[in-house]
């Protein structure tokens, strides 16, 4: 591909006029007869062509081969910015690669001698139109109402859907994974978003989300059927194309594509009972904390809570197998006393006596 529009060239010590103005199709070029036009210590630039290479689909960019002439260049050429060091051959091509493949025409190649700024030389072409297919970016949060509740409480689940990366998407599906101790009741879009009883799941499907489009919500709204921490974690799982930083479906909690929500539910323990903790394995420095204070030798994925000891108990750790970060439990376990009855049965069918007296 090739294309010249205009070039121009100046030299500060040329001393003979003897200019051509040539003028064919769309290109006019400003020439000097440089062999007699110069005298010594003449210094001259001029670009006789620019080749423009193909779109490369795989990085959007795009090469331009500057040819140019030059006689008695000191030093080194500067082209756009770029730095070359003429081998004295007096006419080389000079490459300049990366350029961003976005269609825009009259783009100015200059070049000048980086010892006598007086000579240089510009000229223009057009970049060939982007190949790359355009990035999306979407993103995904979500909220609960309630950090706390207790069983029959109910709660709602916000989501969030961010179109980030300024690029249209389609076929945009979001999937929320109800946690079990949380019973589904209904959603704020009841014809895109249906519950699933089998998975327990909310499927959202959004399809087309505009580059222009403003942040998309959805309600989830439950009802807390059981003692613990609720997770709720909700996912993009599927979108045509490739988002920058993201991958649907692939239940990666370091991606911007999920969000993630809990809330926690008091757990009554009676006299006698415990209850084990298990954080997830493959973590570094587990610490485990009762009500903000670190509890010590509590510095392996598993603790176990006493009746004795009730009380919000959470944990932290390193995520260094994954980005290095830190982690920890965002609800706490909340462990309650109970006022715990035996575990009886029916009740007991007790004999007794009847006697009469007169
Ligand atoms: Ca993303
Ligand atoms: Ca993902």
């Amino acid at each position: 591909m090739f294309k010249k529009k205009l070039a121009l060239l100046c030299c500060a010590l040329i001393v003979s006029v003897g200019l051509q103005l040539q003028a064919s199709n769309n290109s006019i070029s400003l020439n000097k007869p440089i062999a007699s036009a110069i005298t010594a210590p003449a210094c001259v630039v001029q670009i006789e062509s620019i080749t423009v290479s193909a779109c490369d689909a795989a990085t959007n960019t795009y090469s331009i081969d500057v040819s140019v002439t030059y006689l008695t260049v000191s030093g080194n050429l500067d082209i756009n910015g770029t730095i070359f060091t003429p081998s004295g051959a007096n006419n080389e091509i000079f490459t300049l690669t990366g350029l961003i493949a976005d269609g825009s025409t009259g783009n100015t190649v200059l070049v000048t001698s980086v010892d006598d700024v007086d000579c240089w030389a510009q000229d223009v072409y057009d970049a060939p139109a982007a190949c790359a297919a355009p990035s999306i970016d979407l993103a995904l949060a979500k909220t609960v109402d309630v950090a706390a509740a207790a069983i029959g409480d109910p709660l709602v689940y916000t989501l969030t859907l961010t179109n980030e990366g300024g690029t249209d998407a389609t076929g945009v599906v979001v999937t929320d994974m109800l946690p079990a101790g949380v019973d589904f009741d209904s959603t704020s879009d009841a014809v895109n978003a249906v519950y699933d009883s089998g998975s327990h799941t909310v499927v959202w499907t959004v399809g087309g989300f505009l580059a222009a489009d403003s942040p998309l919500t959805l309600t989830i709204s439950g009802t807390v059927n059981a003692e613990g921490v609720h997770y709720n974690q909700a996912e993009i799982t599927a979108m045509d194309g490739t988002d920058d930083d993201s991958t649907p479906g692939n239940g990666n909690i370091l991606e911007d594509d999920m969000g993630n929500a809990c809330t926690s539910t008091p757990v009554e323990l009676c006299e006698g009972q415990t209850l084990d903790l298990q954080a997830p394995t493959g973590l570094a420095n587990y610490q485990w904390y009762l009500d903000g204070t670190a509890i010590d030798g509590a510095t392996t994925e598993n603790y176990t809570v006493d009746y004795a000891a009730p009380g919000s108990y959470t944990f932290t750790a390193d995520t260094a197998a994954t980005d290095g970060c830190p982690a920890s439990l965002c609800c706490p376990v909340v462990v309650q006393q109970g006022v715990c009855a035996p575990d009886c049965p029916a009740p007991h069918c007790i004999p007794m006596t009847i006697t009469k007296t007169n």
